[in-house]
């Protein structure tokens, strides 16, 4: 049904007070604490009535959540998927009940993309060739690479690990000799870190992390077998969150893409436009820079997240 403006910035919710519902991957990682911080921050800034859940990590639960929101008659709807597969059944419930959607972060794999009105995100293939080619320059003669991957399914492990994988043909004398999920966790980078070593031991020249916060874990398995981190092996990972700045600039960690989460003023500006009938970008990305030991220390003052 049409509305006119005044209705159509209220949204379903018929009062003049946005609502909006946002299904939540976790809290599996500091990025993904400094996304939600961003998005209530936001809200409570705007005045908008954010109905947060959290994910813990399954899909099943973010997809309860986005039908409790469209019975709750919400205004927009905000979808972190935490996998990209097996969104379409509930996509068309929210379009059906027409409740805009968008996703945030990560991408959703889906046959018919006008069941979500725009994607705002991260080009993570991007990330991950940025990290194979500033190894490839870095490296020096390592060659052997151990990969701590991301939630399995997730589109940033999906496309982290195709991306460095892809780069890395160009680049021979780098291989990968083990790759396991760490699951954007702390405690798992440093747990299948830990494995790493006693298979591998002295072989492992290079850690390719999907995220800081395994990478984090990494270097705390790395030091307590009595190896220096950044010295004798190198890490090189994604996010950019501050603790891992830190490590760079500390000479304990080699280089972090970062991959921003700080979405809640692009997401609420796209969830306006889109109730007041405004066009907007189907897909837009966030920019990302690196950060090595070149850069990291003076970047950390402004770290934000
Ligand atoms: C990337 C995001 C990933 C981060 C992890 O946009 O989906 O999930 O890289 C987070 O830290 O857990």
């Amino acid at each position: 049904c049409s509305k006119s403006g005044s209705d159509a910035a209220a949204g379903n919710s018929g009062d003049s007070q946005l609502t909006v519902g946002f299904a939540q991957t976790g809290a599996e990682s500091a990025w993904r604490t400094a996304n939600t911080n961003s998005l209530r921050n936001e809200a409570e800034k705007r005045g908008i009535e954010l109905k947060f859940a959290d994910g813990q990590s399954k899909q099943e639960n973010q997809i309860r959540a986005v039908r409790s929101f469209i019975a709750q008659g919400v205004d927009a709807i905000v979808i972190a998927p935490i996998v990209e597969t097996g969104w379409d059944p509930v996509l068309r419930e929210a379009k059906r009940a027409n409740i805009p959607v968008v996703v945030m972060d990560r991408t959703v794999a889906t046959s018919d993309e006008s069941l979500y009105a725009a994607f705002v995100g991260s080009d993570f293939y991007e990330e991950g060739r940025m990290a194979a080619d500033w190894l490839a320059e870095n490296a020096g003669d390592r060659t052997n690479i151990v990969e701590l991957q991301g939630e399995p399914g997730s589109a940033a492990a999906n496309e982290r690990r195709k991306a460095f994988a892809d780069a890395l043909a160009k680049h021979p004398n780098l291989k990968i000799i083990d790759s396991q999920t760490g699951n954007f966790r702390r405690a798992e980078g440093k747990t299948v870190m830990e494995a790493m070593l006693k298979t591998h031991g002295d072989a492992i020249q290079i850690v390719y992390a999907h995220n800081d916060d395994m990478a984090l874990g990494a270097i705390q398995a790395i030091e307590e077998a009595g190896k220096t981190p950044g010295e004798d092996i190198m890490i090189v990972s994604i996010d950019a969150i501050k603790e891992a700045v830190q490590a760079v600039a500390d000479g304990k960690m080699n280089c972090t893409v970062e991959c921003n989460p700080l979405f809640g003023p692009k997401i609420y500006d796209t969830i306006e436009a889109i109730l007041a009938g405004k066009p907007v970008e189907k897909k837009s990305y966030n920019k990302d820079e690196l950060f090595d030991q070149t850069n990291a220390a003076a970047a950390l003052p402004s770290r934000q997240y």
